[in-house]
This record gives structure tokens, C-alpha cells and sequence, in this order.
């Protein structure tokens, strides 16, 4: 699989490095084939260079728009060397075949941010020098494609290495540099006429996927946003049938994420299972016998929160959950299906948007998630940590009981979804309370506990649903404190990570009241 590399085209914007890497090719037999100003360069230093004029016998016009434009270079990359016709072809035009091609663009970045005018930014479009780019990549079976001068070294080096030849794998490596290059390059002359025609934010492309709709406005109505979807399988807001109601909006798609992100950690083949989701945090989590049932216990957590909310299944949608959820006002149902009569039942409200996604999203699953800072992009794998997976250790003198102990997996399972610092209080496979989103993790514990007896008061209960309660925390204690808010509330079992310089004094405290602790030794952090 090893090219030996005879003829070489070089023609490039970005002039560093170019003389030591043609004398170099130069001494190791290459011929230099070049286009006017490289040509130039390459001529002035002293070393025999071909001008490509004399390779296609056509003068480069129209102040260099058409200079690599023609069948004697196209011909000399793209040629199949071990197909007989294509040999014939190129014997019978007179081409003569390129080996290695040494390409960069002209700077169209550079020169978009350098505000020059419209027509010189035009100008710096480069056409021939994609081209190049991409015959040559994809001819990688007998040609070997540099684009970065970066790589000059170390086309040197394999040269020396294999006596004058390349290797297919390093060619394969070259094309695929090549091929990213020529993506990044027109995604940044697209995003240059997006800029310019106001249609769409320059930098959304660089996201990639496929533009899906652009929506009204985004998280505020003075902002731009569109919907891309990736062709990930993964069952959701993105691939799902809306069966009715308005169009999503901005707001919605986030919290309609989440919402089924979160029901996605529920087997329906175990439970059943009911998120409500408001601003991307849970405001109600259950499981259930049934989703009724999932969805009264869900949505007794916080049922001011609940209004105007997200409402996720985990089953598909009968026509028993359906008349409850219709009876408060919500903005989405997403379910992995719905029966005829349970749509029939939503069908009465209008506006309500009905989603089915055919399945439920594997929270084991690997992906990327995607987060912008200015000028840049912070991607990582998804959180694909399960509860069920972790090697949970109680590390206080007392145990937790069954019941503590499904009611702890169940708040940790759902931690995972709620906003850092997250505080779940769980009792009976239900929310209870929940604190989202603060910085000090007492504040959230405080907040979960109120929003627990708001709740208790709210159904007319003597004493607050935290009462005999588990909570789970996102990530560990810092200090005992957190965790004493917890005991106060009336938590009896508590579920984290662990892992503090303070661990010994958040389970002496726990100790010291008889509540019992497990350690996860994984944490989930979400912001
Ligand atoms: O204007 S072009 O799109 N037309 C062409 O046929 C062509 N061939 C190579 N630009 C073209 N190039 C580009 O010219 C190369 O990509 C390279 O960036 C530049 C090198 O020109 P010179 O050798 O004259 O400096």
C-alpha cells in the first residue's frame, strides 16, 4: 500500500514553511508542479519548479479565479492508477499523474474578521483550492493530500522513513484532515452569509445538524433560535411525532428534553413512571402501579409548579392519565405512544402538544452533550450513570430498611436530572421536595424542605411531607450542615457521593441521629 511519491502539486495561500518543504522534495527526486505566486516563491529560493501553465498547457485567467481549474490537474488526481481505461484516458490527454498534493486556501476566515469589504471577501472564496483538496482525498489510494503546514514534517519524515513513498494509513489520515478542512472552511463562508442576510446566528453551525425549524423566538422573545437536529436514533424531543397542538417553542424543546430524559431512567417494564418538568428542573417525579397513579403522586410534590408545566410518561399514555393531566394547564404530554382515547382526551385542548417518540432513551447510552462559552464550544459524554449500576456502601451505624433504601435509589435517580445544587426528598417512590439550581447546597435542602410543607399545607396536612422522607444530594456534603438541614426537615435516610475531606463529620452527624447513609461514589452534577 505504499505510493511512491514522483510529482507534486503545491499551491498555497499560507506561504510558511513552503521553501524548506519543497527543497526537501525537491532533494528526494520529487517533481514540483506550482501555481503563480507559489511558483514564485518556490522559484526564488533557487529550486527547479514547473509552473501548472505548462502541465495543462492554459494560462491561469481571470486574475487567478481559473488557474487549477482543468482536466489535466483534476485528471492527474482523480485517476484511477490501476484501472486500465483510466489509464488510457490519461496517456490519451496527455496527463501525467500527481502524487502528493500541497494545498491551502485562501484565508477567507482570516479576511472575513479582518472587516474587509464585501467583493474582497468574495474574492477570498478559494474554489480550486477545495477542489484539489477533495479529489485528492478521495483518490487517497494513490495520492496523498497535505493541507496543514504543520504536516510538512512529518510527510518528510514517512517519506524518509519508507524510501520515498507514503503509506495508504498515512495518506488515509491526510484525507481526513483534508475533507474536515473543506467542512470548516464552507461552514464558515455559509455562516458569513447567514451573518449578512440576518437569517440565522453565524456560529449555530458549528453545532452541526440539520437546520429543523427556526422557531419564533428563543429562551426571550428579542432572541433568534432554531431547532437542529443531529440523526442521533436516540428516542426524544428531536425525533418524536407531535400528534397535536401549537408549535414547540424554544423553552419548550429544552424542557421537554428534560422531562423525557428523566422519565428515560424509569423501565416501564418495572414501574411506572411520571416527570413533571417546569424552567428544566422536575417539579414532581413518581413512580406508580399505574401512570395515574405516577401522575397524582407527581404532581402533589408541587402542584403550583406544576402549572403550565412539561408532562413526561414513561408508558404509553391511557385514556385514565390523560383525562387527570388535561385537568391541569400544561404546555407538552410526551410519551413513548398514546392509545386512540387518551388522545382523543387531549385532542379537546387544542393548544396542548401531544408528543409520541415510538420508545423510551436509554440513560446507559453514550453521547455527546454540547455547551457554548464565548468563542468556543465545551462538549462531553453524556451522564450515563445508573443508580442501579453504582456500588452503593451505607456507611452509618444504622441501615437503611427496604423501603429507605428503594425510596434513596429512586431520589438519587432523579437528582441526576434536577439543576446543581440538587436536593431531592423522596417518600414512597414520590417526590416530596425538591431544590434546584442554588449555590450553597443548604439553601437547596432549605428550599426542598419548604416547598415540602407549602405542599403539605396546600392538601390540607398536619405536618410536612418530609417527614419520614429520604433526600438524596447531587454531590457530597461539604459540612455537616447541609445534611442537618435534611435531618431537621425529617429525612431518615440520606443518599450522595461521599468523597468530602468532611465525610467522617457528615456521618458522625448523621450517626448522631440515628439517620442511615448510603454512598454512591458518583456524583451528578448538572448545570
Ligand atoms: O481562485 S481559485 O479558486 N481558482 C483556482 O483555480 C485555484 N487553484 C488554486 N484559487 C485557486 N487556488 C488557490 O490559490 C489555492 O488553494 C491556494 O490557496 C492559492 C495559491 O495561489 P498562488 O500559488 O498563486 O499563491
Amino acid at each position: 500500500d505504499l505510493v511512491p511519491i514522483r510529482r507534486a502539486l503545491l499551491s498555497v495561500s499560507d506561504k510558511a514553511g513552503l521553501v524548506d518543504f519543497a527543497r526537501a522534495l525537491f532533494h528526494a527526486g520529487v517533481e514540483l508542479v506550482s501555481t503563480g505566486g507559489t511558483a514564485r516563491v518556490i522559484a526564488e529560493a533557487g529550486i527547479a519548479v514547473r509552473d501548472v501553465s505548462d502541465l495543462t498547457g492554459f494560462p491561469e485567467i481571470m486574475d487567478g479565479r481559473v488557474k487549477t481549474l482543468h482536466p489535466s490537474v483534476h485528471g492527474a488526481l482523480l485517476g484511477i492508477r490501476d484501472d486500465a481505461e483510466h489509464r488510457a484516458a490519461m496517456e490519451a490527454h496527455g496527463i501525467e499523474p500527481i502524487d502528493l498534493v500541497v494545498v491551502n486556501l485562501y484565508p477567507f476566515e482570516e479576511v472575513r474578521r479582518s472587516g474587509a469589504s464585501y467583493a474582497a471577501t468574495v474574492e477570498n472564496i478559494d474554489i480550486g483550492g477545495p477542489a484539489m483538496l477533495r479529489a485528492s482525498a478521495k483518490n487517497h489510494a494513490y495520492v496523498a493530500i497535505v493541507t496543514d503546514p504543520e504536516d510538512y514534517a512529518a510527510v518528510l519524515n514517512a517519506l524518509d522513513l519508507n524510501a520515498g513513498s507514503l503509506s495508504l494509513d498515512f495518506r488515509k489520515k491526510l484525507a481526513a484532515k483534508a475533507f474536515a478542512r473543506t467542512a470548516a472552511y464552507d461552514a464558515a463562508i455559509s455562516g458569513w452569509f447567514a451573518e449578512a442576510l440576518e437569517i440565522e446566528h453565524p456560529a449555530w453551525r458549528a453545532f452541526g445538524g440539520q437546520l429543523e425549524t427556526v422557531m419564533r423566538y428563543g429562551e426571550n422573545p428579542h432572541q433568534q433560535a432554531g431547532f437542529y437536529v443531529t440523526g442521533e436514533k436516540r428516542p426524544g424531543v428531536a425525533t418524536a411525532r407531535q400528534l397535536q397542538g401549537k408549535q414547540l417553542s424554544y423553552n419548550n424543546i429544552n424542557d421537554t428534553d428534560a422531562a423525557f430524559e428523566l422519565v428515560g431512567e424509569f423501565d416501564p417494564a418495572r414501574t411506572a413512571a411520571v416527570a413533571i418538568i417546569k424552567h428544566a428542573n422536575p417539579c414532581g417525579v413518581a413512580e406508580g402501579a399505574t401512570l395515574r397513579q405516577a401522575y397524582f403522586k407527581a404532581l402533589a410534590c408541587d402542584p403550583v409548579s406544576a402549572f403550565g408545566g412539561i408532562v413526561a410518561l414513561n408508558r404509553i399514555l391511557d385514556a385514565e392519565a390523560a383525562e387527570e393531566i388535561v385537568k391541569t394547564f400544561t404546555e407538552v404530554i410526551v410519551a413513548p405512544d398514546a392509545t386512540e382515547e387518551a388522545a382523543a382526551i387531549v385532542a379537546a385542548k387544542k393548544n396542548l402538544r401531544l408528543l409520541v417518540t415510538g420508545g423510551l432513551p436509554d440513560p446507559r447510552a453514550a453521547g455527546a452533550m454540547v455547551k457554548s462559552v464565548a468563542g468556543g464550544l465545551l462538549v462531553q459524554g453524556r451522564d450515563g450513570a445508573v443508580v442501579d449500576d453504582l456500588d452503593l456502601k451505607v456507611v452509618t451505624k444504622r441501615a437503611p430498611s427496604d423501603a429507605e433504601l428503594a425510596d434513596l435509589k429512586f431520589a438519587f435517580r432523579v437528582a441526576k436530572h434536577v439543576k446543581s445544587n440538587a436536593i431531592v426528598y423522596a417518600r414512597r417512590l414520590a417526590t416530596v421536595g425538591i431544590g434546584a439550581g442554588q449555590m450553597s447546597r443548604v439553601d437547596s435542602s432549605r428550599i426542598a424542605a419548604r416547598k415540602a410543607e407549602d405542599a403539605a399545607d396546600a392538601a390540607g396536612l398536619s405536618e410536612p411531607l418530609t417527614r419520614g422522607s429520604v433526600v438524596a444530594s447531587d454531590a457530597f456534603f461539604p459540612f455537616a450542615d447541609g445534611l442537618l438541614a435534611a435531618v431537621e426537615a425529617g429525612a431518615t435516610a440520606v443518599i450522595q457521593p461521599g468523597g468530602s475531606v468532611n465525610d467522617k463529620d457528615v456521618i458522625a452527624a448523621a450517626d448522631e441521629h440515628g439517620i442511615a447513609m448510603v454512598l454512591t461514589g458518583t456524583r451528578h452534577f448538572r448545570h
